[in-house]
């Protein structure tokens, strides 16, 4: 990576989430139109990538590929150089076939979920070892990079098992997420933790639920890492005030990145330090 890139962040937009209704935040989106809105809001602050869960108009999660064909297709007219990364993981009781579905769309990056775990109450997301591989082979047949969604360090340790079984291509990016019902818990000692367990020359992005996604944040910033922020993870800019769009959750890291001396990636320098290839789109 060149030396000018070693001080830029990423930053992730992840603007919807299959679990965030319009009851939490009125501005959580479900339309087409209300995808574009908080899509632009987010990549005008400074996001270089948009994570993409979608709904039907009424709300309902849908791993849809004509519903993903839509809403992408209406975010890049606006958004023309933004990485738009879809989410395989859906939601909750989807099956394998169903979440595969926006892989069809040859997005260039893709969640691919390490691990099962609880997802509170009842709720299991399904992530065995067989469709994990099965998962990358699909991202790999179509050269999609897969940002690998590690919920707890054992996740970790799955990715890079089959990472040396040959399944999963380096370069490697983690997404490690914390303080999801069933996953590690949101304290910096167990995001030092899932740190210290990458391997040389990873690269991560961190994403933490609720009121701890701006504290967890800040220490990815501190600690070479890149972040994640947006309504799937957090709603809230303070306790009782919910946030009005994607774009203020990004406007205040950027605020707080520049404080620290830190620029933010364009789509472009994000590619870059990702190891995804430059595209002309
Ligand atoms: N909605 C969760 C069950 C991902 O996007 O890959 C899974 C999830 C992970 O959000
Ligand atoms: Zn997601």
């Amino acid at each position: 990576m060149r030396k000018e890139l070693a001080n830029k962040v990423i930053i992730t937009a992840a603007i919807s989430g299959a679990e965030v209704t319009k009851e939490m935040n009125p501005s959580v989106p479900y339309t087409v139109e209300e995808f574009v809105r908080e899509a632009k809001s987010a990549v005008d602050a400074g996001a270089a990538v948009i994570h993409l869960h979608v709904r039907e108009d009424d709300g309902t999660p849908t791993q849809d590929r004509d519903r993903f064909a839509e809403i992408i297709t209406a975010i890049e007219a606006v958004c023309p150089d933004v990485i738009i990364q879809p989410s395989t993981g859906g939601a909750t009781g989807m099956t394998a076939n169903e979440r595969l579905q926006p892989t069809e769309l040859n997005p260039e990056m893709a969640s691919l979920d390490c691990g099962t775990l609880n997802f509170g109450g009842d709720e299991i997301f399904v992530n065995t070892e067989n469709m994990i591989i099965e998962f990358a082979a699909r991202m790999r047949e179509r050269k999609i990079m897969p940002e690998l969604e590690c919920f707890d360090k054992s996740m970790i340790d799955m990715a890079l098992r089959l990472h040396r079984k040959g399944y999963i291509d380096a370069p490697l990016h983690f997404n490690l997420v914390l303080g999801v019902n069933g996953g590690i818990s949101a304290t910096p000692r167990d995001l030092l933790f899932l740190i210290e367990s990458l391997p040389e020359g990873a690269t991560f992005t961190v994403s933490a639920m609720g009121r701890h996604q701006l504290t967890l944040n800040v220490m990815s910033m501190l600690m070479g890492g890149h972040v994640r922020t947006g309504f799937e993870d957090n709603l809230m800019l303070d306790r009782g005030l919910p946030a009005e769009s994607n774009g203020v959750l990004v406007e205040r890291l950027v605020r707080i990145a520049k404080e620290l001396n830190l620029q933010i990636a364009t789509p472009d320098e994000a590619r870059e330090i990702m190891g995804l290839p430059l595209r002309n789109k």
